[in-house]
C-alpha cells in the first residue's frame, strides 16, 4: 500500500502546486495565440521567414523582446510553436512590431550595414521594398522605448 499512497501525496502535491500558482501556464500554452500565422501580441517584435506574415506560406515565425546583435543561430519556431533548425539569419521577409519601441532591422549583424526603421505598432508584409530588403536581416535595434 505504500507505493500506492507515496502516488496519492505526489498528485495531491502537484494538483496544490498548480492551484497555488495562478499565473503558472505551460509554455507551450502562452505561445499557443502566436502561433497562427500572422499573429503578434505585446511586447513582441515578430519575424517571419515569409511575405504577408506567413499567411499563406510556411509558417516559420520567431518573436522577440530584446534587441538582438547577431540573428546566426537563431532558429525558427514552427507551426506548432516549436524550435525548427532551420537559421533565421538573413531569411525575415515580414515583420510585426507590437513592442513599444523603434526597432531597425540591419543587414549586418553589429547593426550595421542598410536598415530599415519600424514604429511600435507598425507591420510590413514584405521587406523587398524597403532599404533592408528580402531576406538580409541579421540584427535588430529597439530604442526610444515607451
Ligand atoms: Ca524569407
Ligand atoms: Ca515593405
Ligand atoms: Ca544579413
Amino acid at each position: 500500500m505504500k507505493p500506492l499512497k507515496k502516488t496519492a501525496l505526489a498528485t495531491a502535491a502537484l494538483l496544490a502546486a498548480t492551484v497555488l500558482v495562478p499565473g503558472f501556464i505551460p509554455a507551450a500554452q502562452a505561445e499557443a495565440s502566436d502561433i497562427r500565422a500572422g499573429s503578434c501580441n505585446a511586447p513582441n517584435f515578430c519575424l517571419f521567414e515569409n511575405a504577408n506574415f506567413n499567411q499563406g506560406g510556411v509558417n516559420h515565425w520567431r518573436d522577440i523582446t530584446h534587441e538582438d546583435d547577431d540573428f546566426m543561430g537563431n532558429h525558427w519556431r514552427d507551426n506548432n510553436g516549436y524550435l525548427t533548425n532551420v537559421d533565421m539569419n538573413d531569411e525575415t521577409s515580414s515583420v510585426k512590431n507590437r513592442t513599444g519601441c523603434s526597432v531597425r532591422l540591419y543587414e549586418h549583424a553589429n547593426y550595421q550595414g542598410d536598415f530599415t526603421g519600424f514604429d511600435n505598432g507598425a507591420g510590413d508584409g514584405s521587406l523587398s521594398d524597403n532599404r533592408i530588403g528580402n531576406d538580409r536581416a541579421s540584427s535588430a535595434l529597439f530604442f526610444n522605448c515607451a
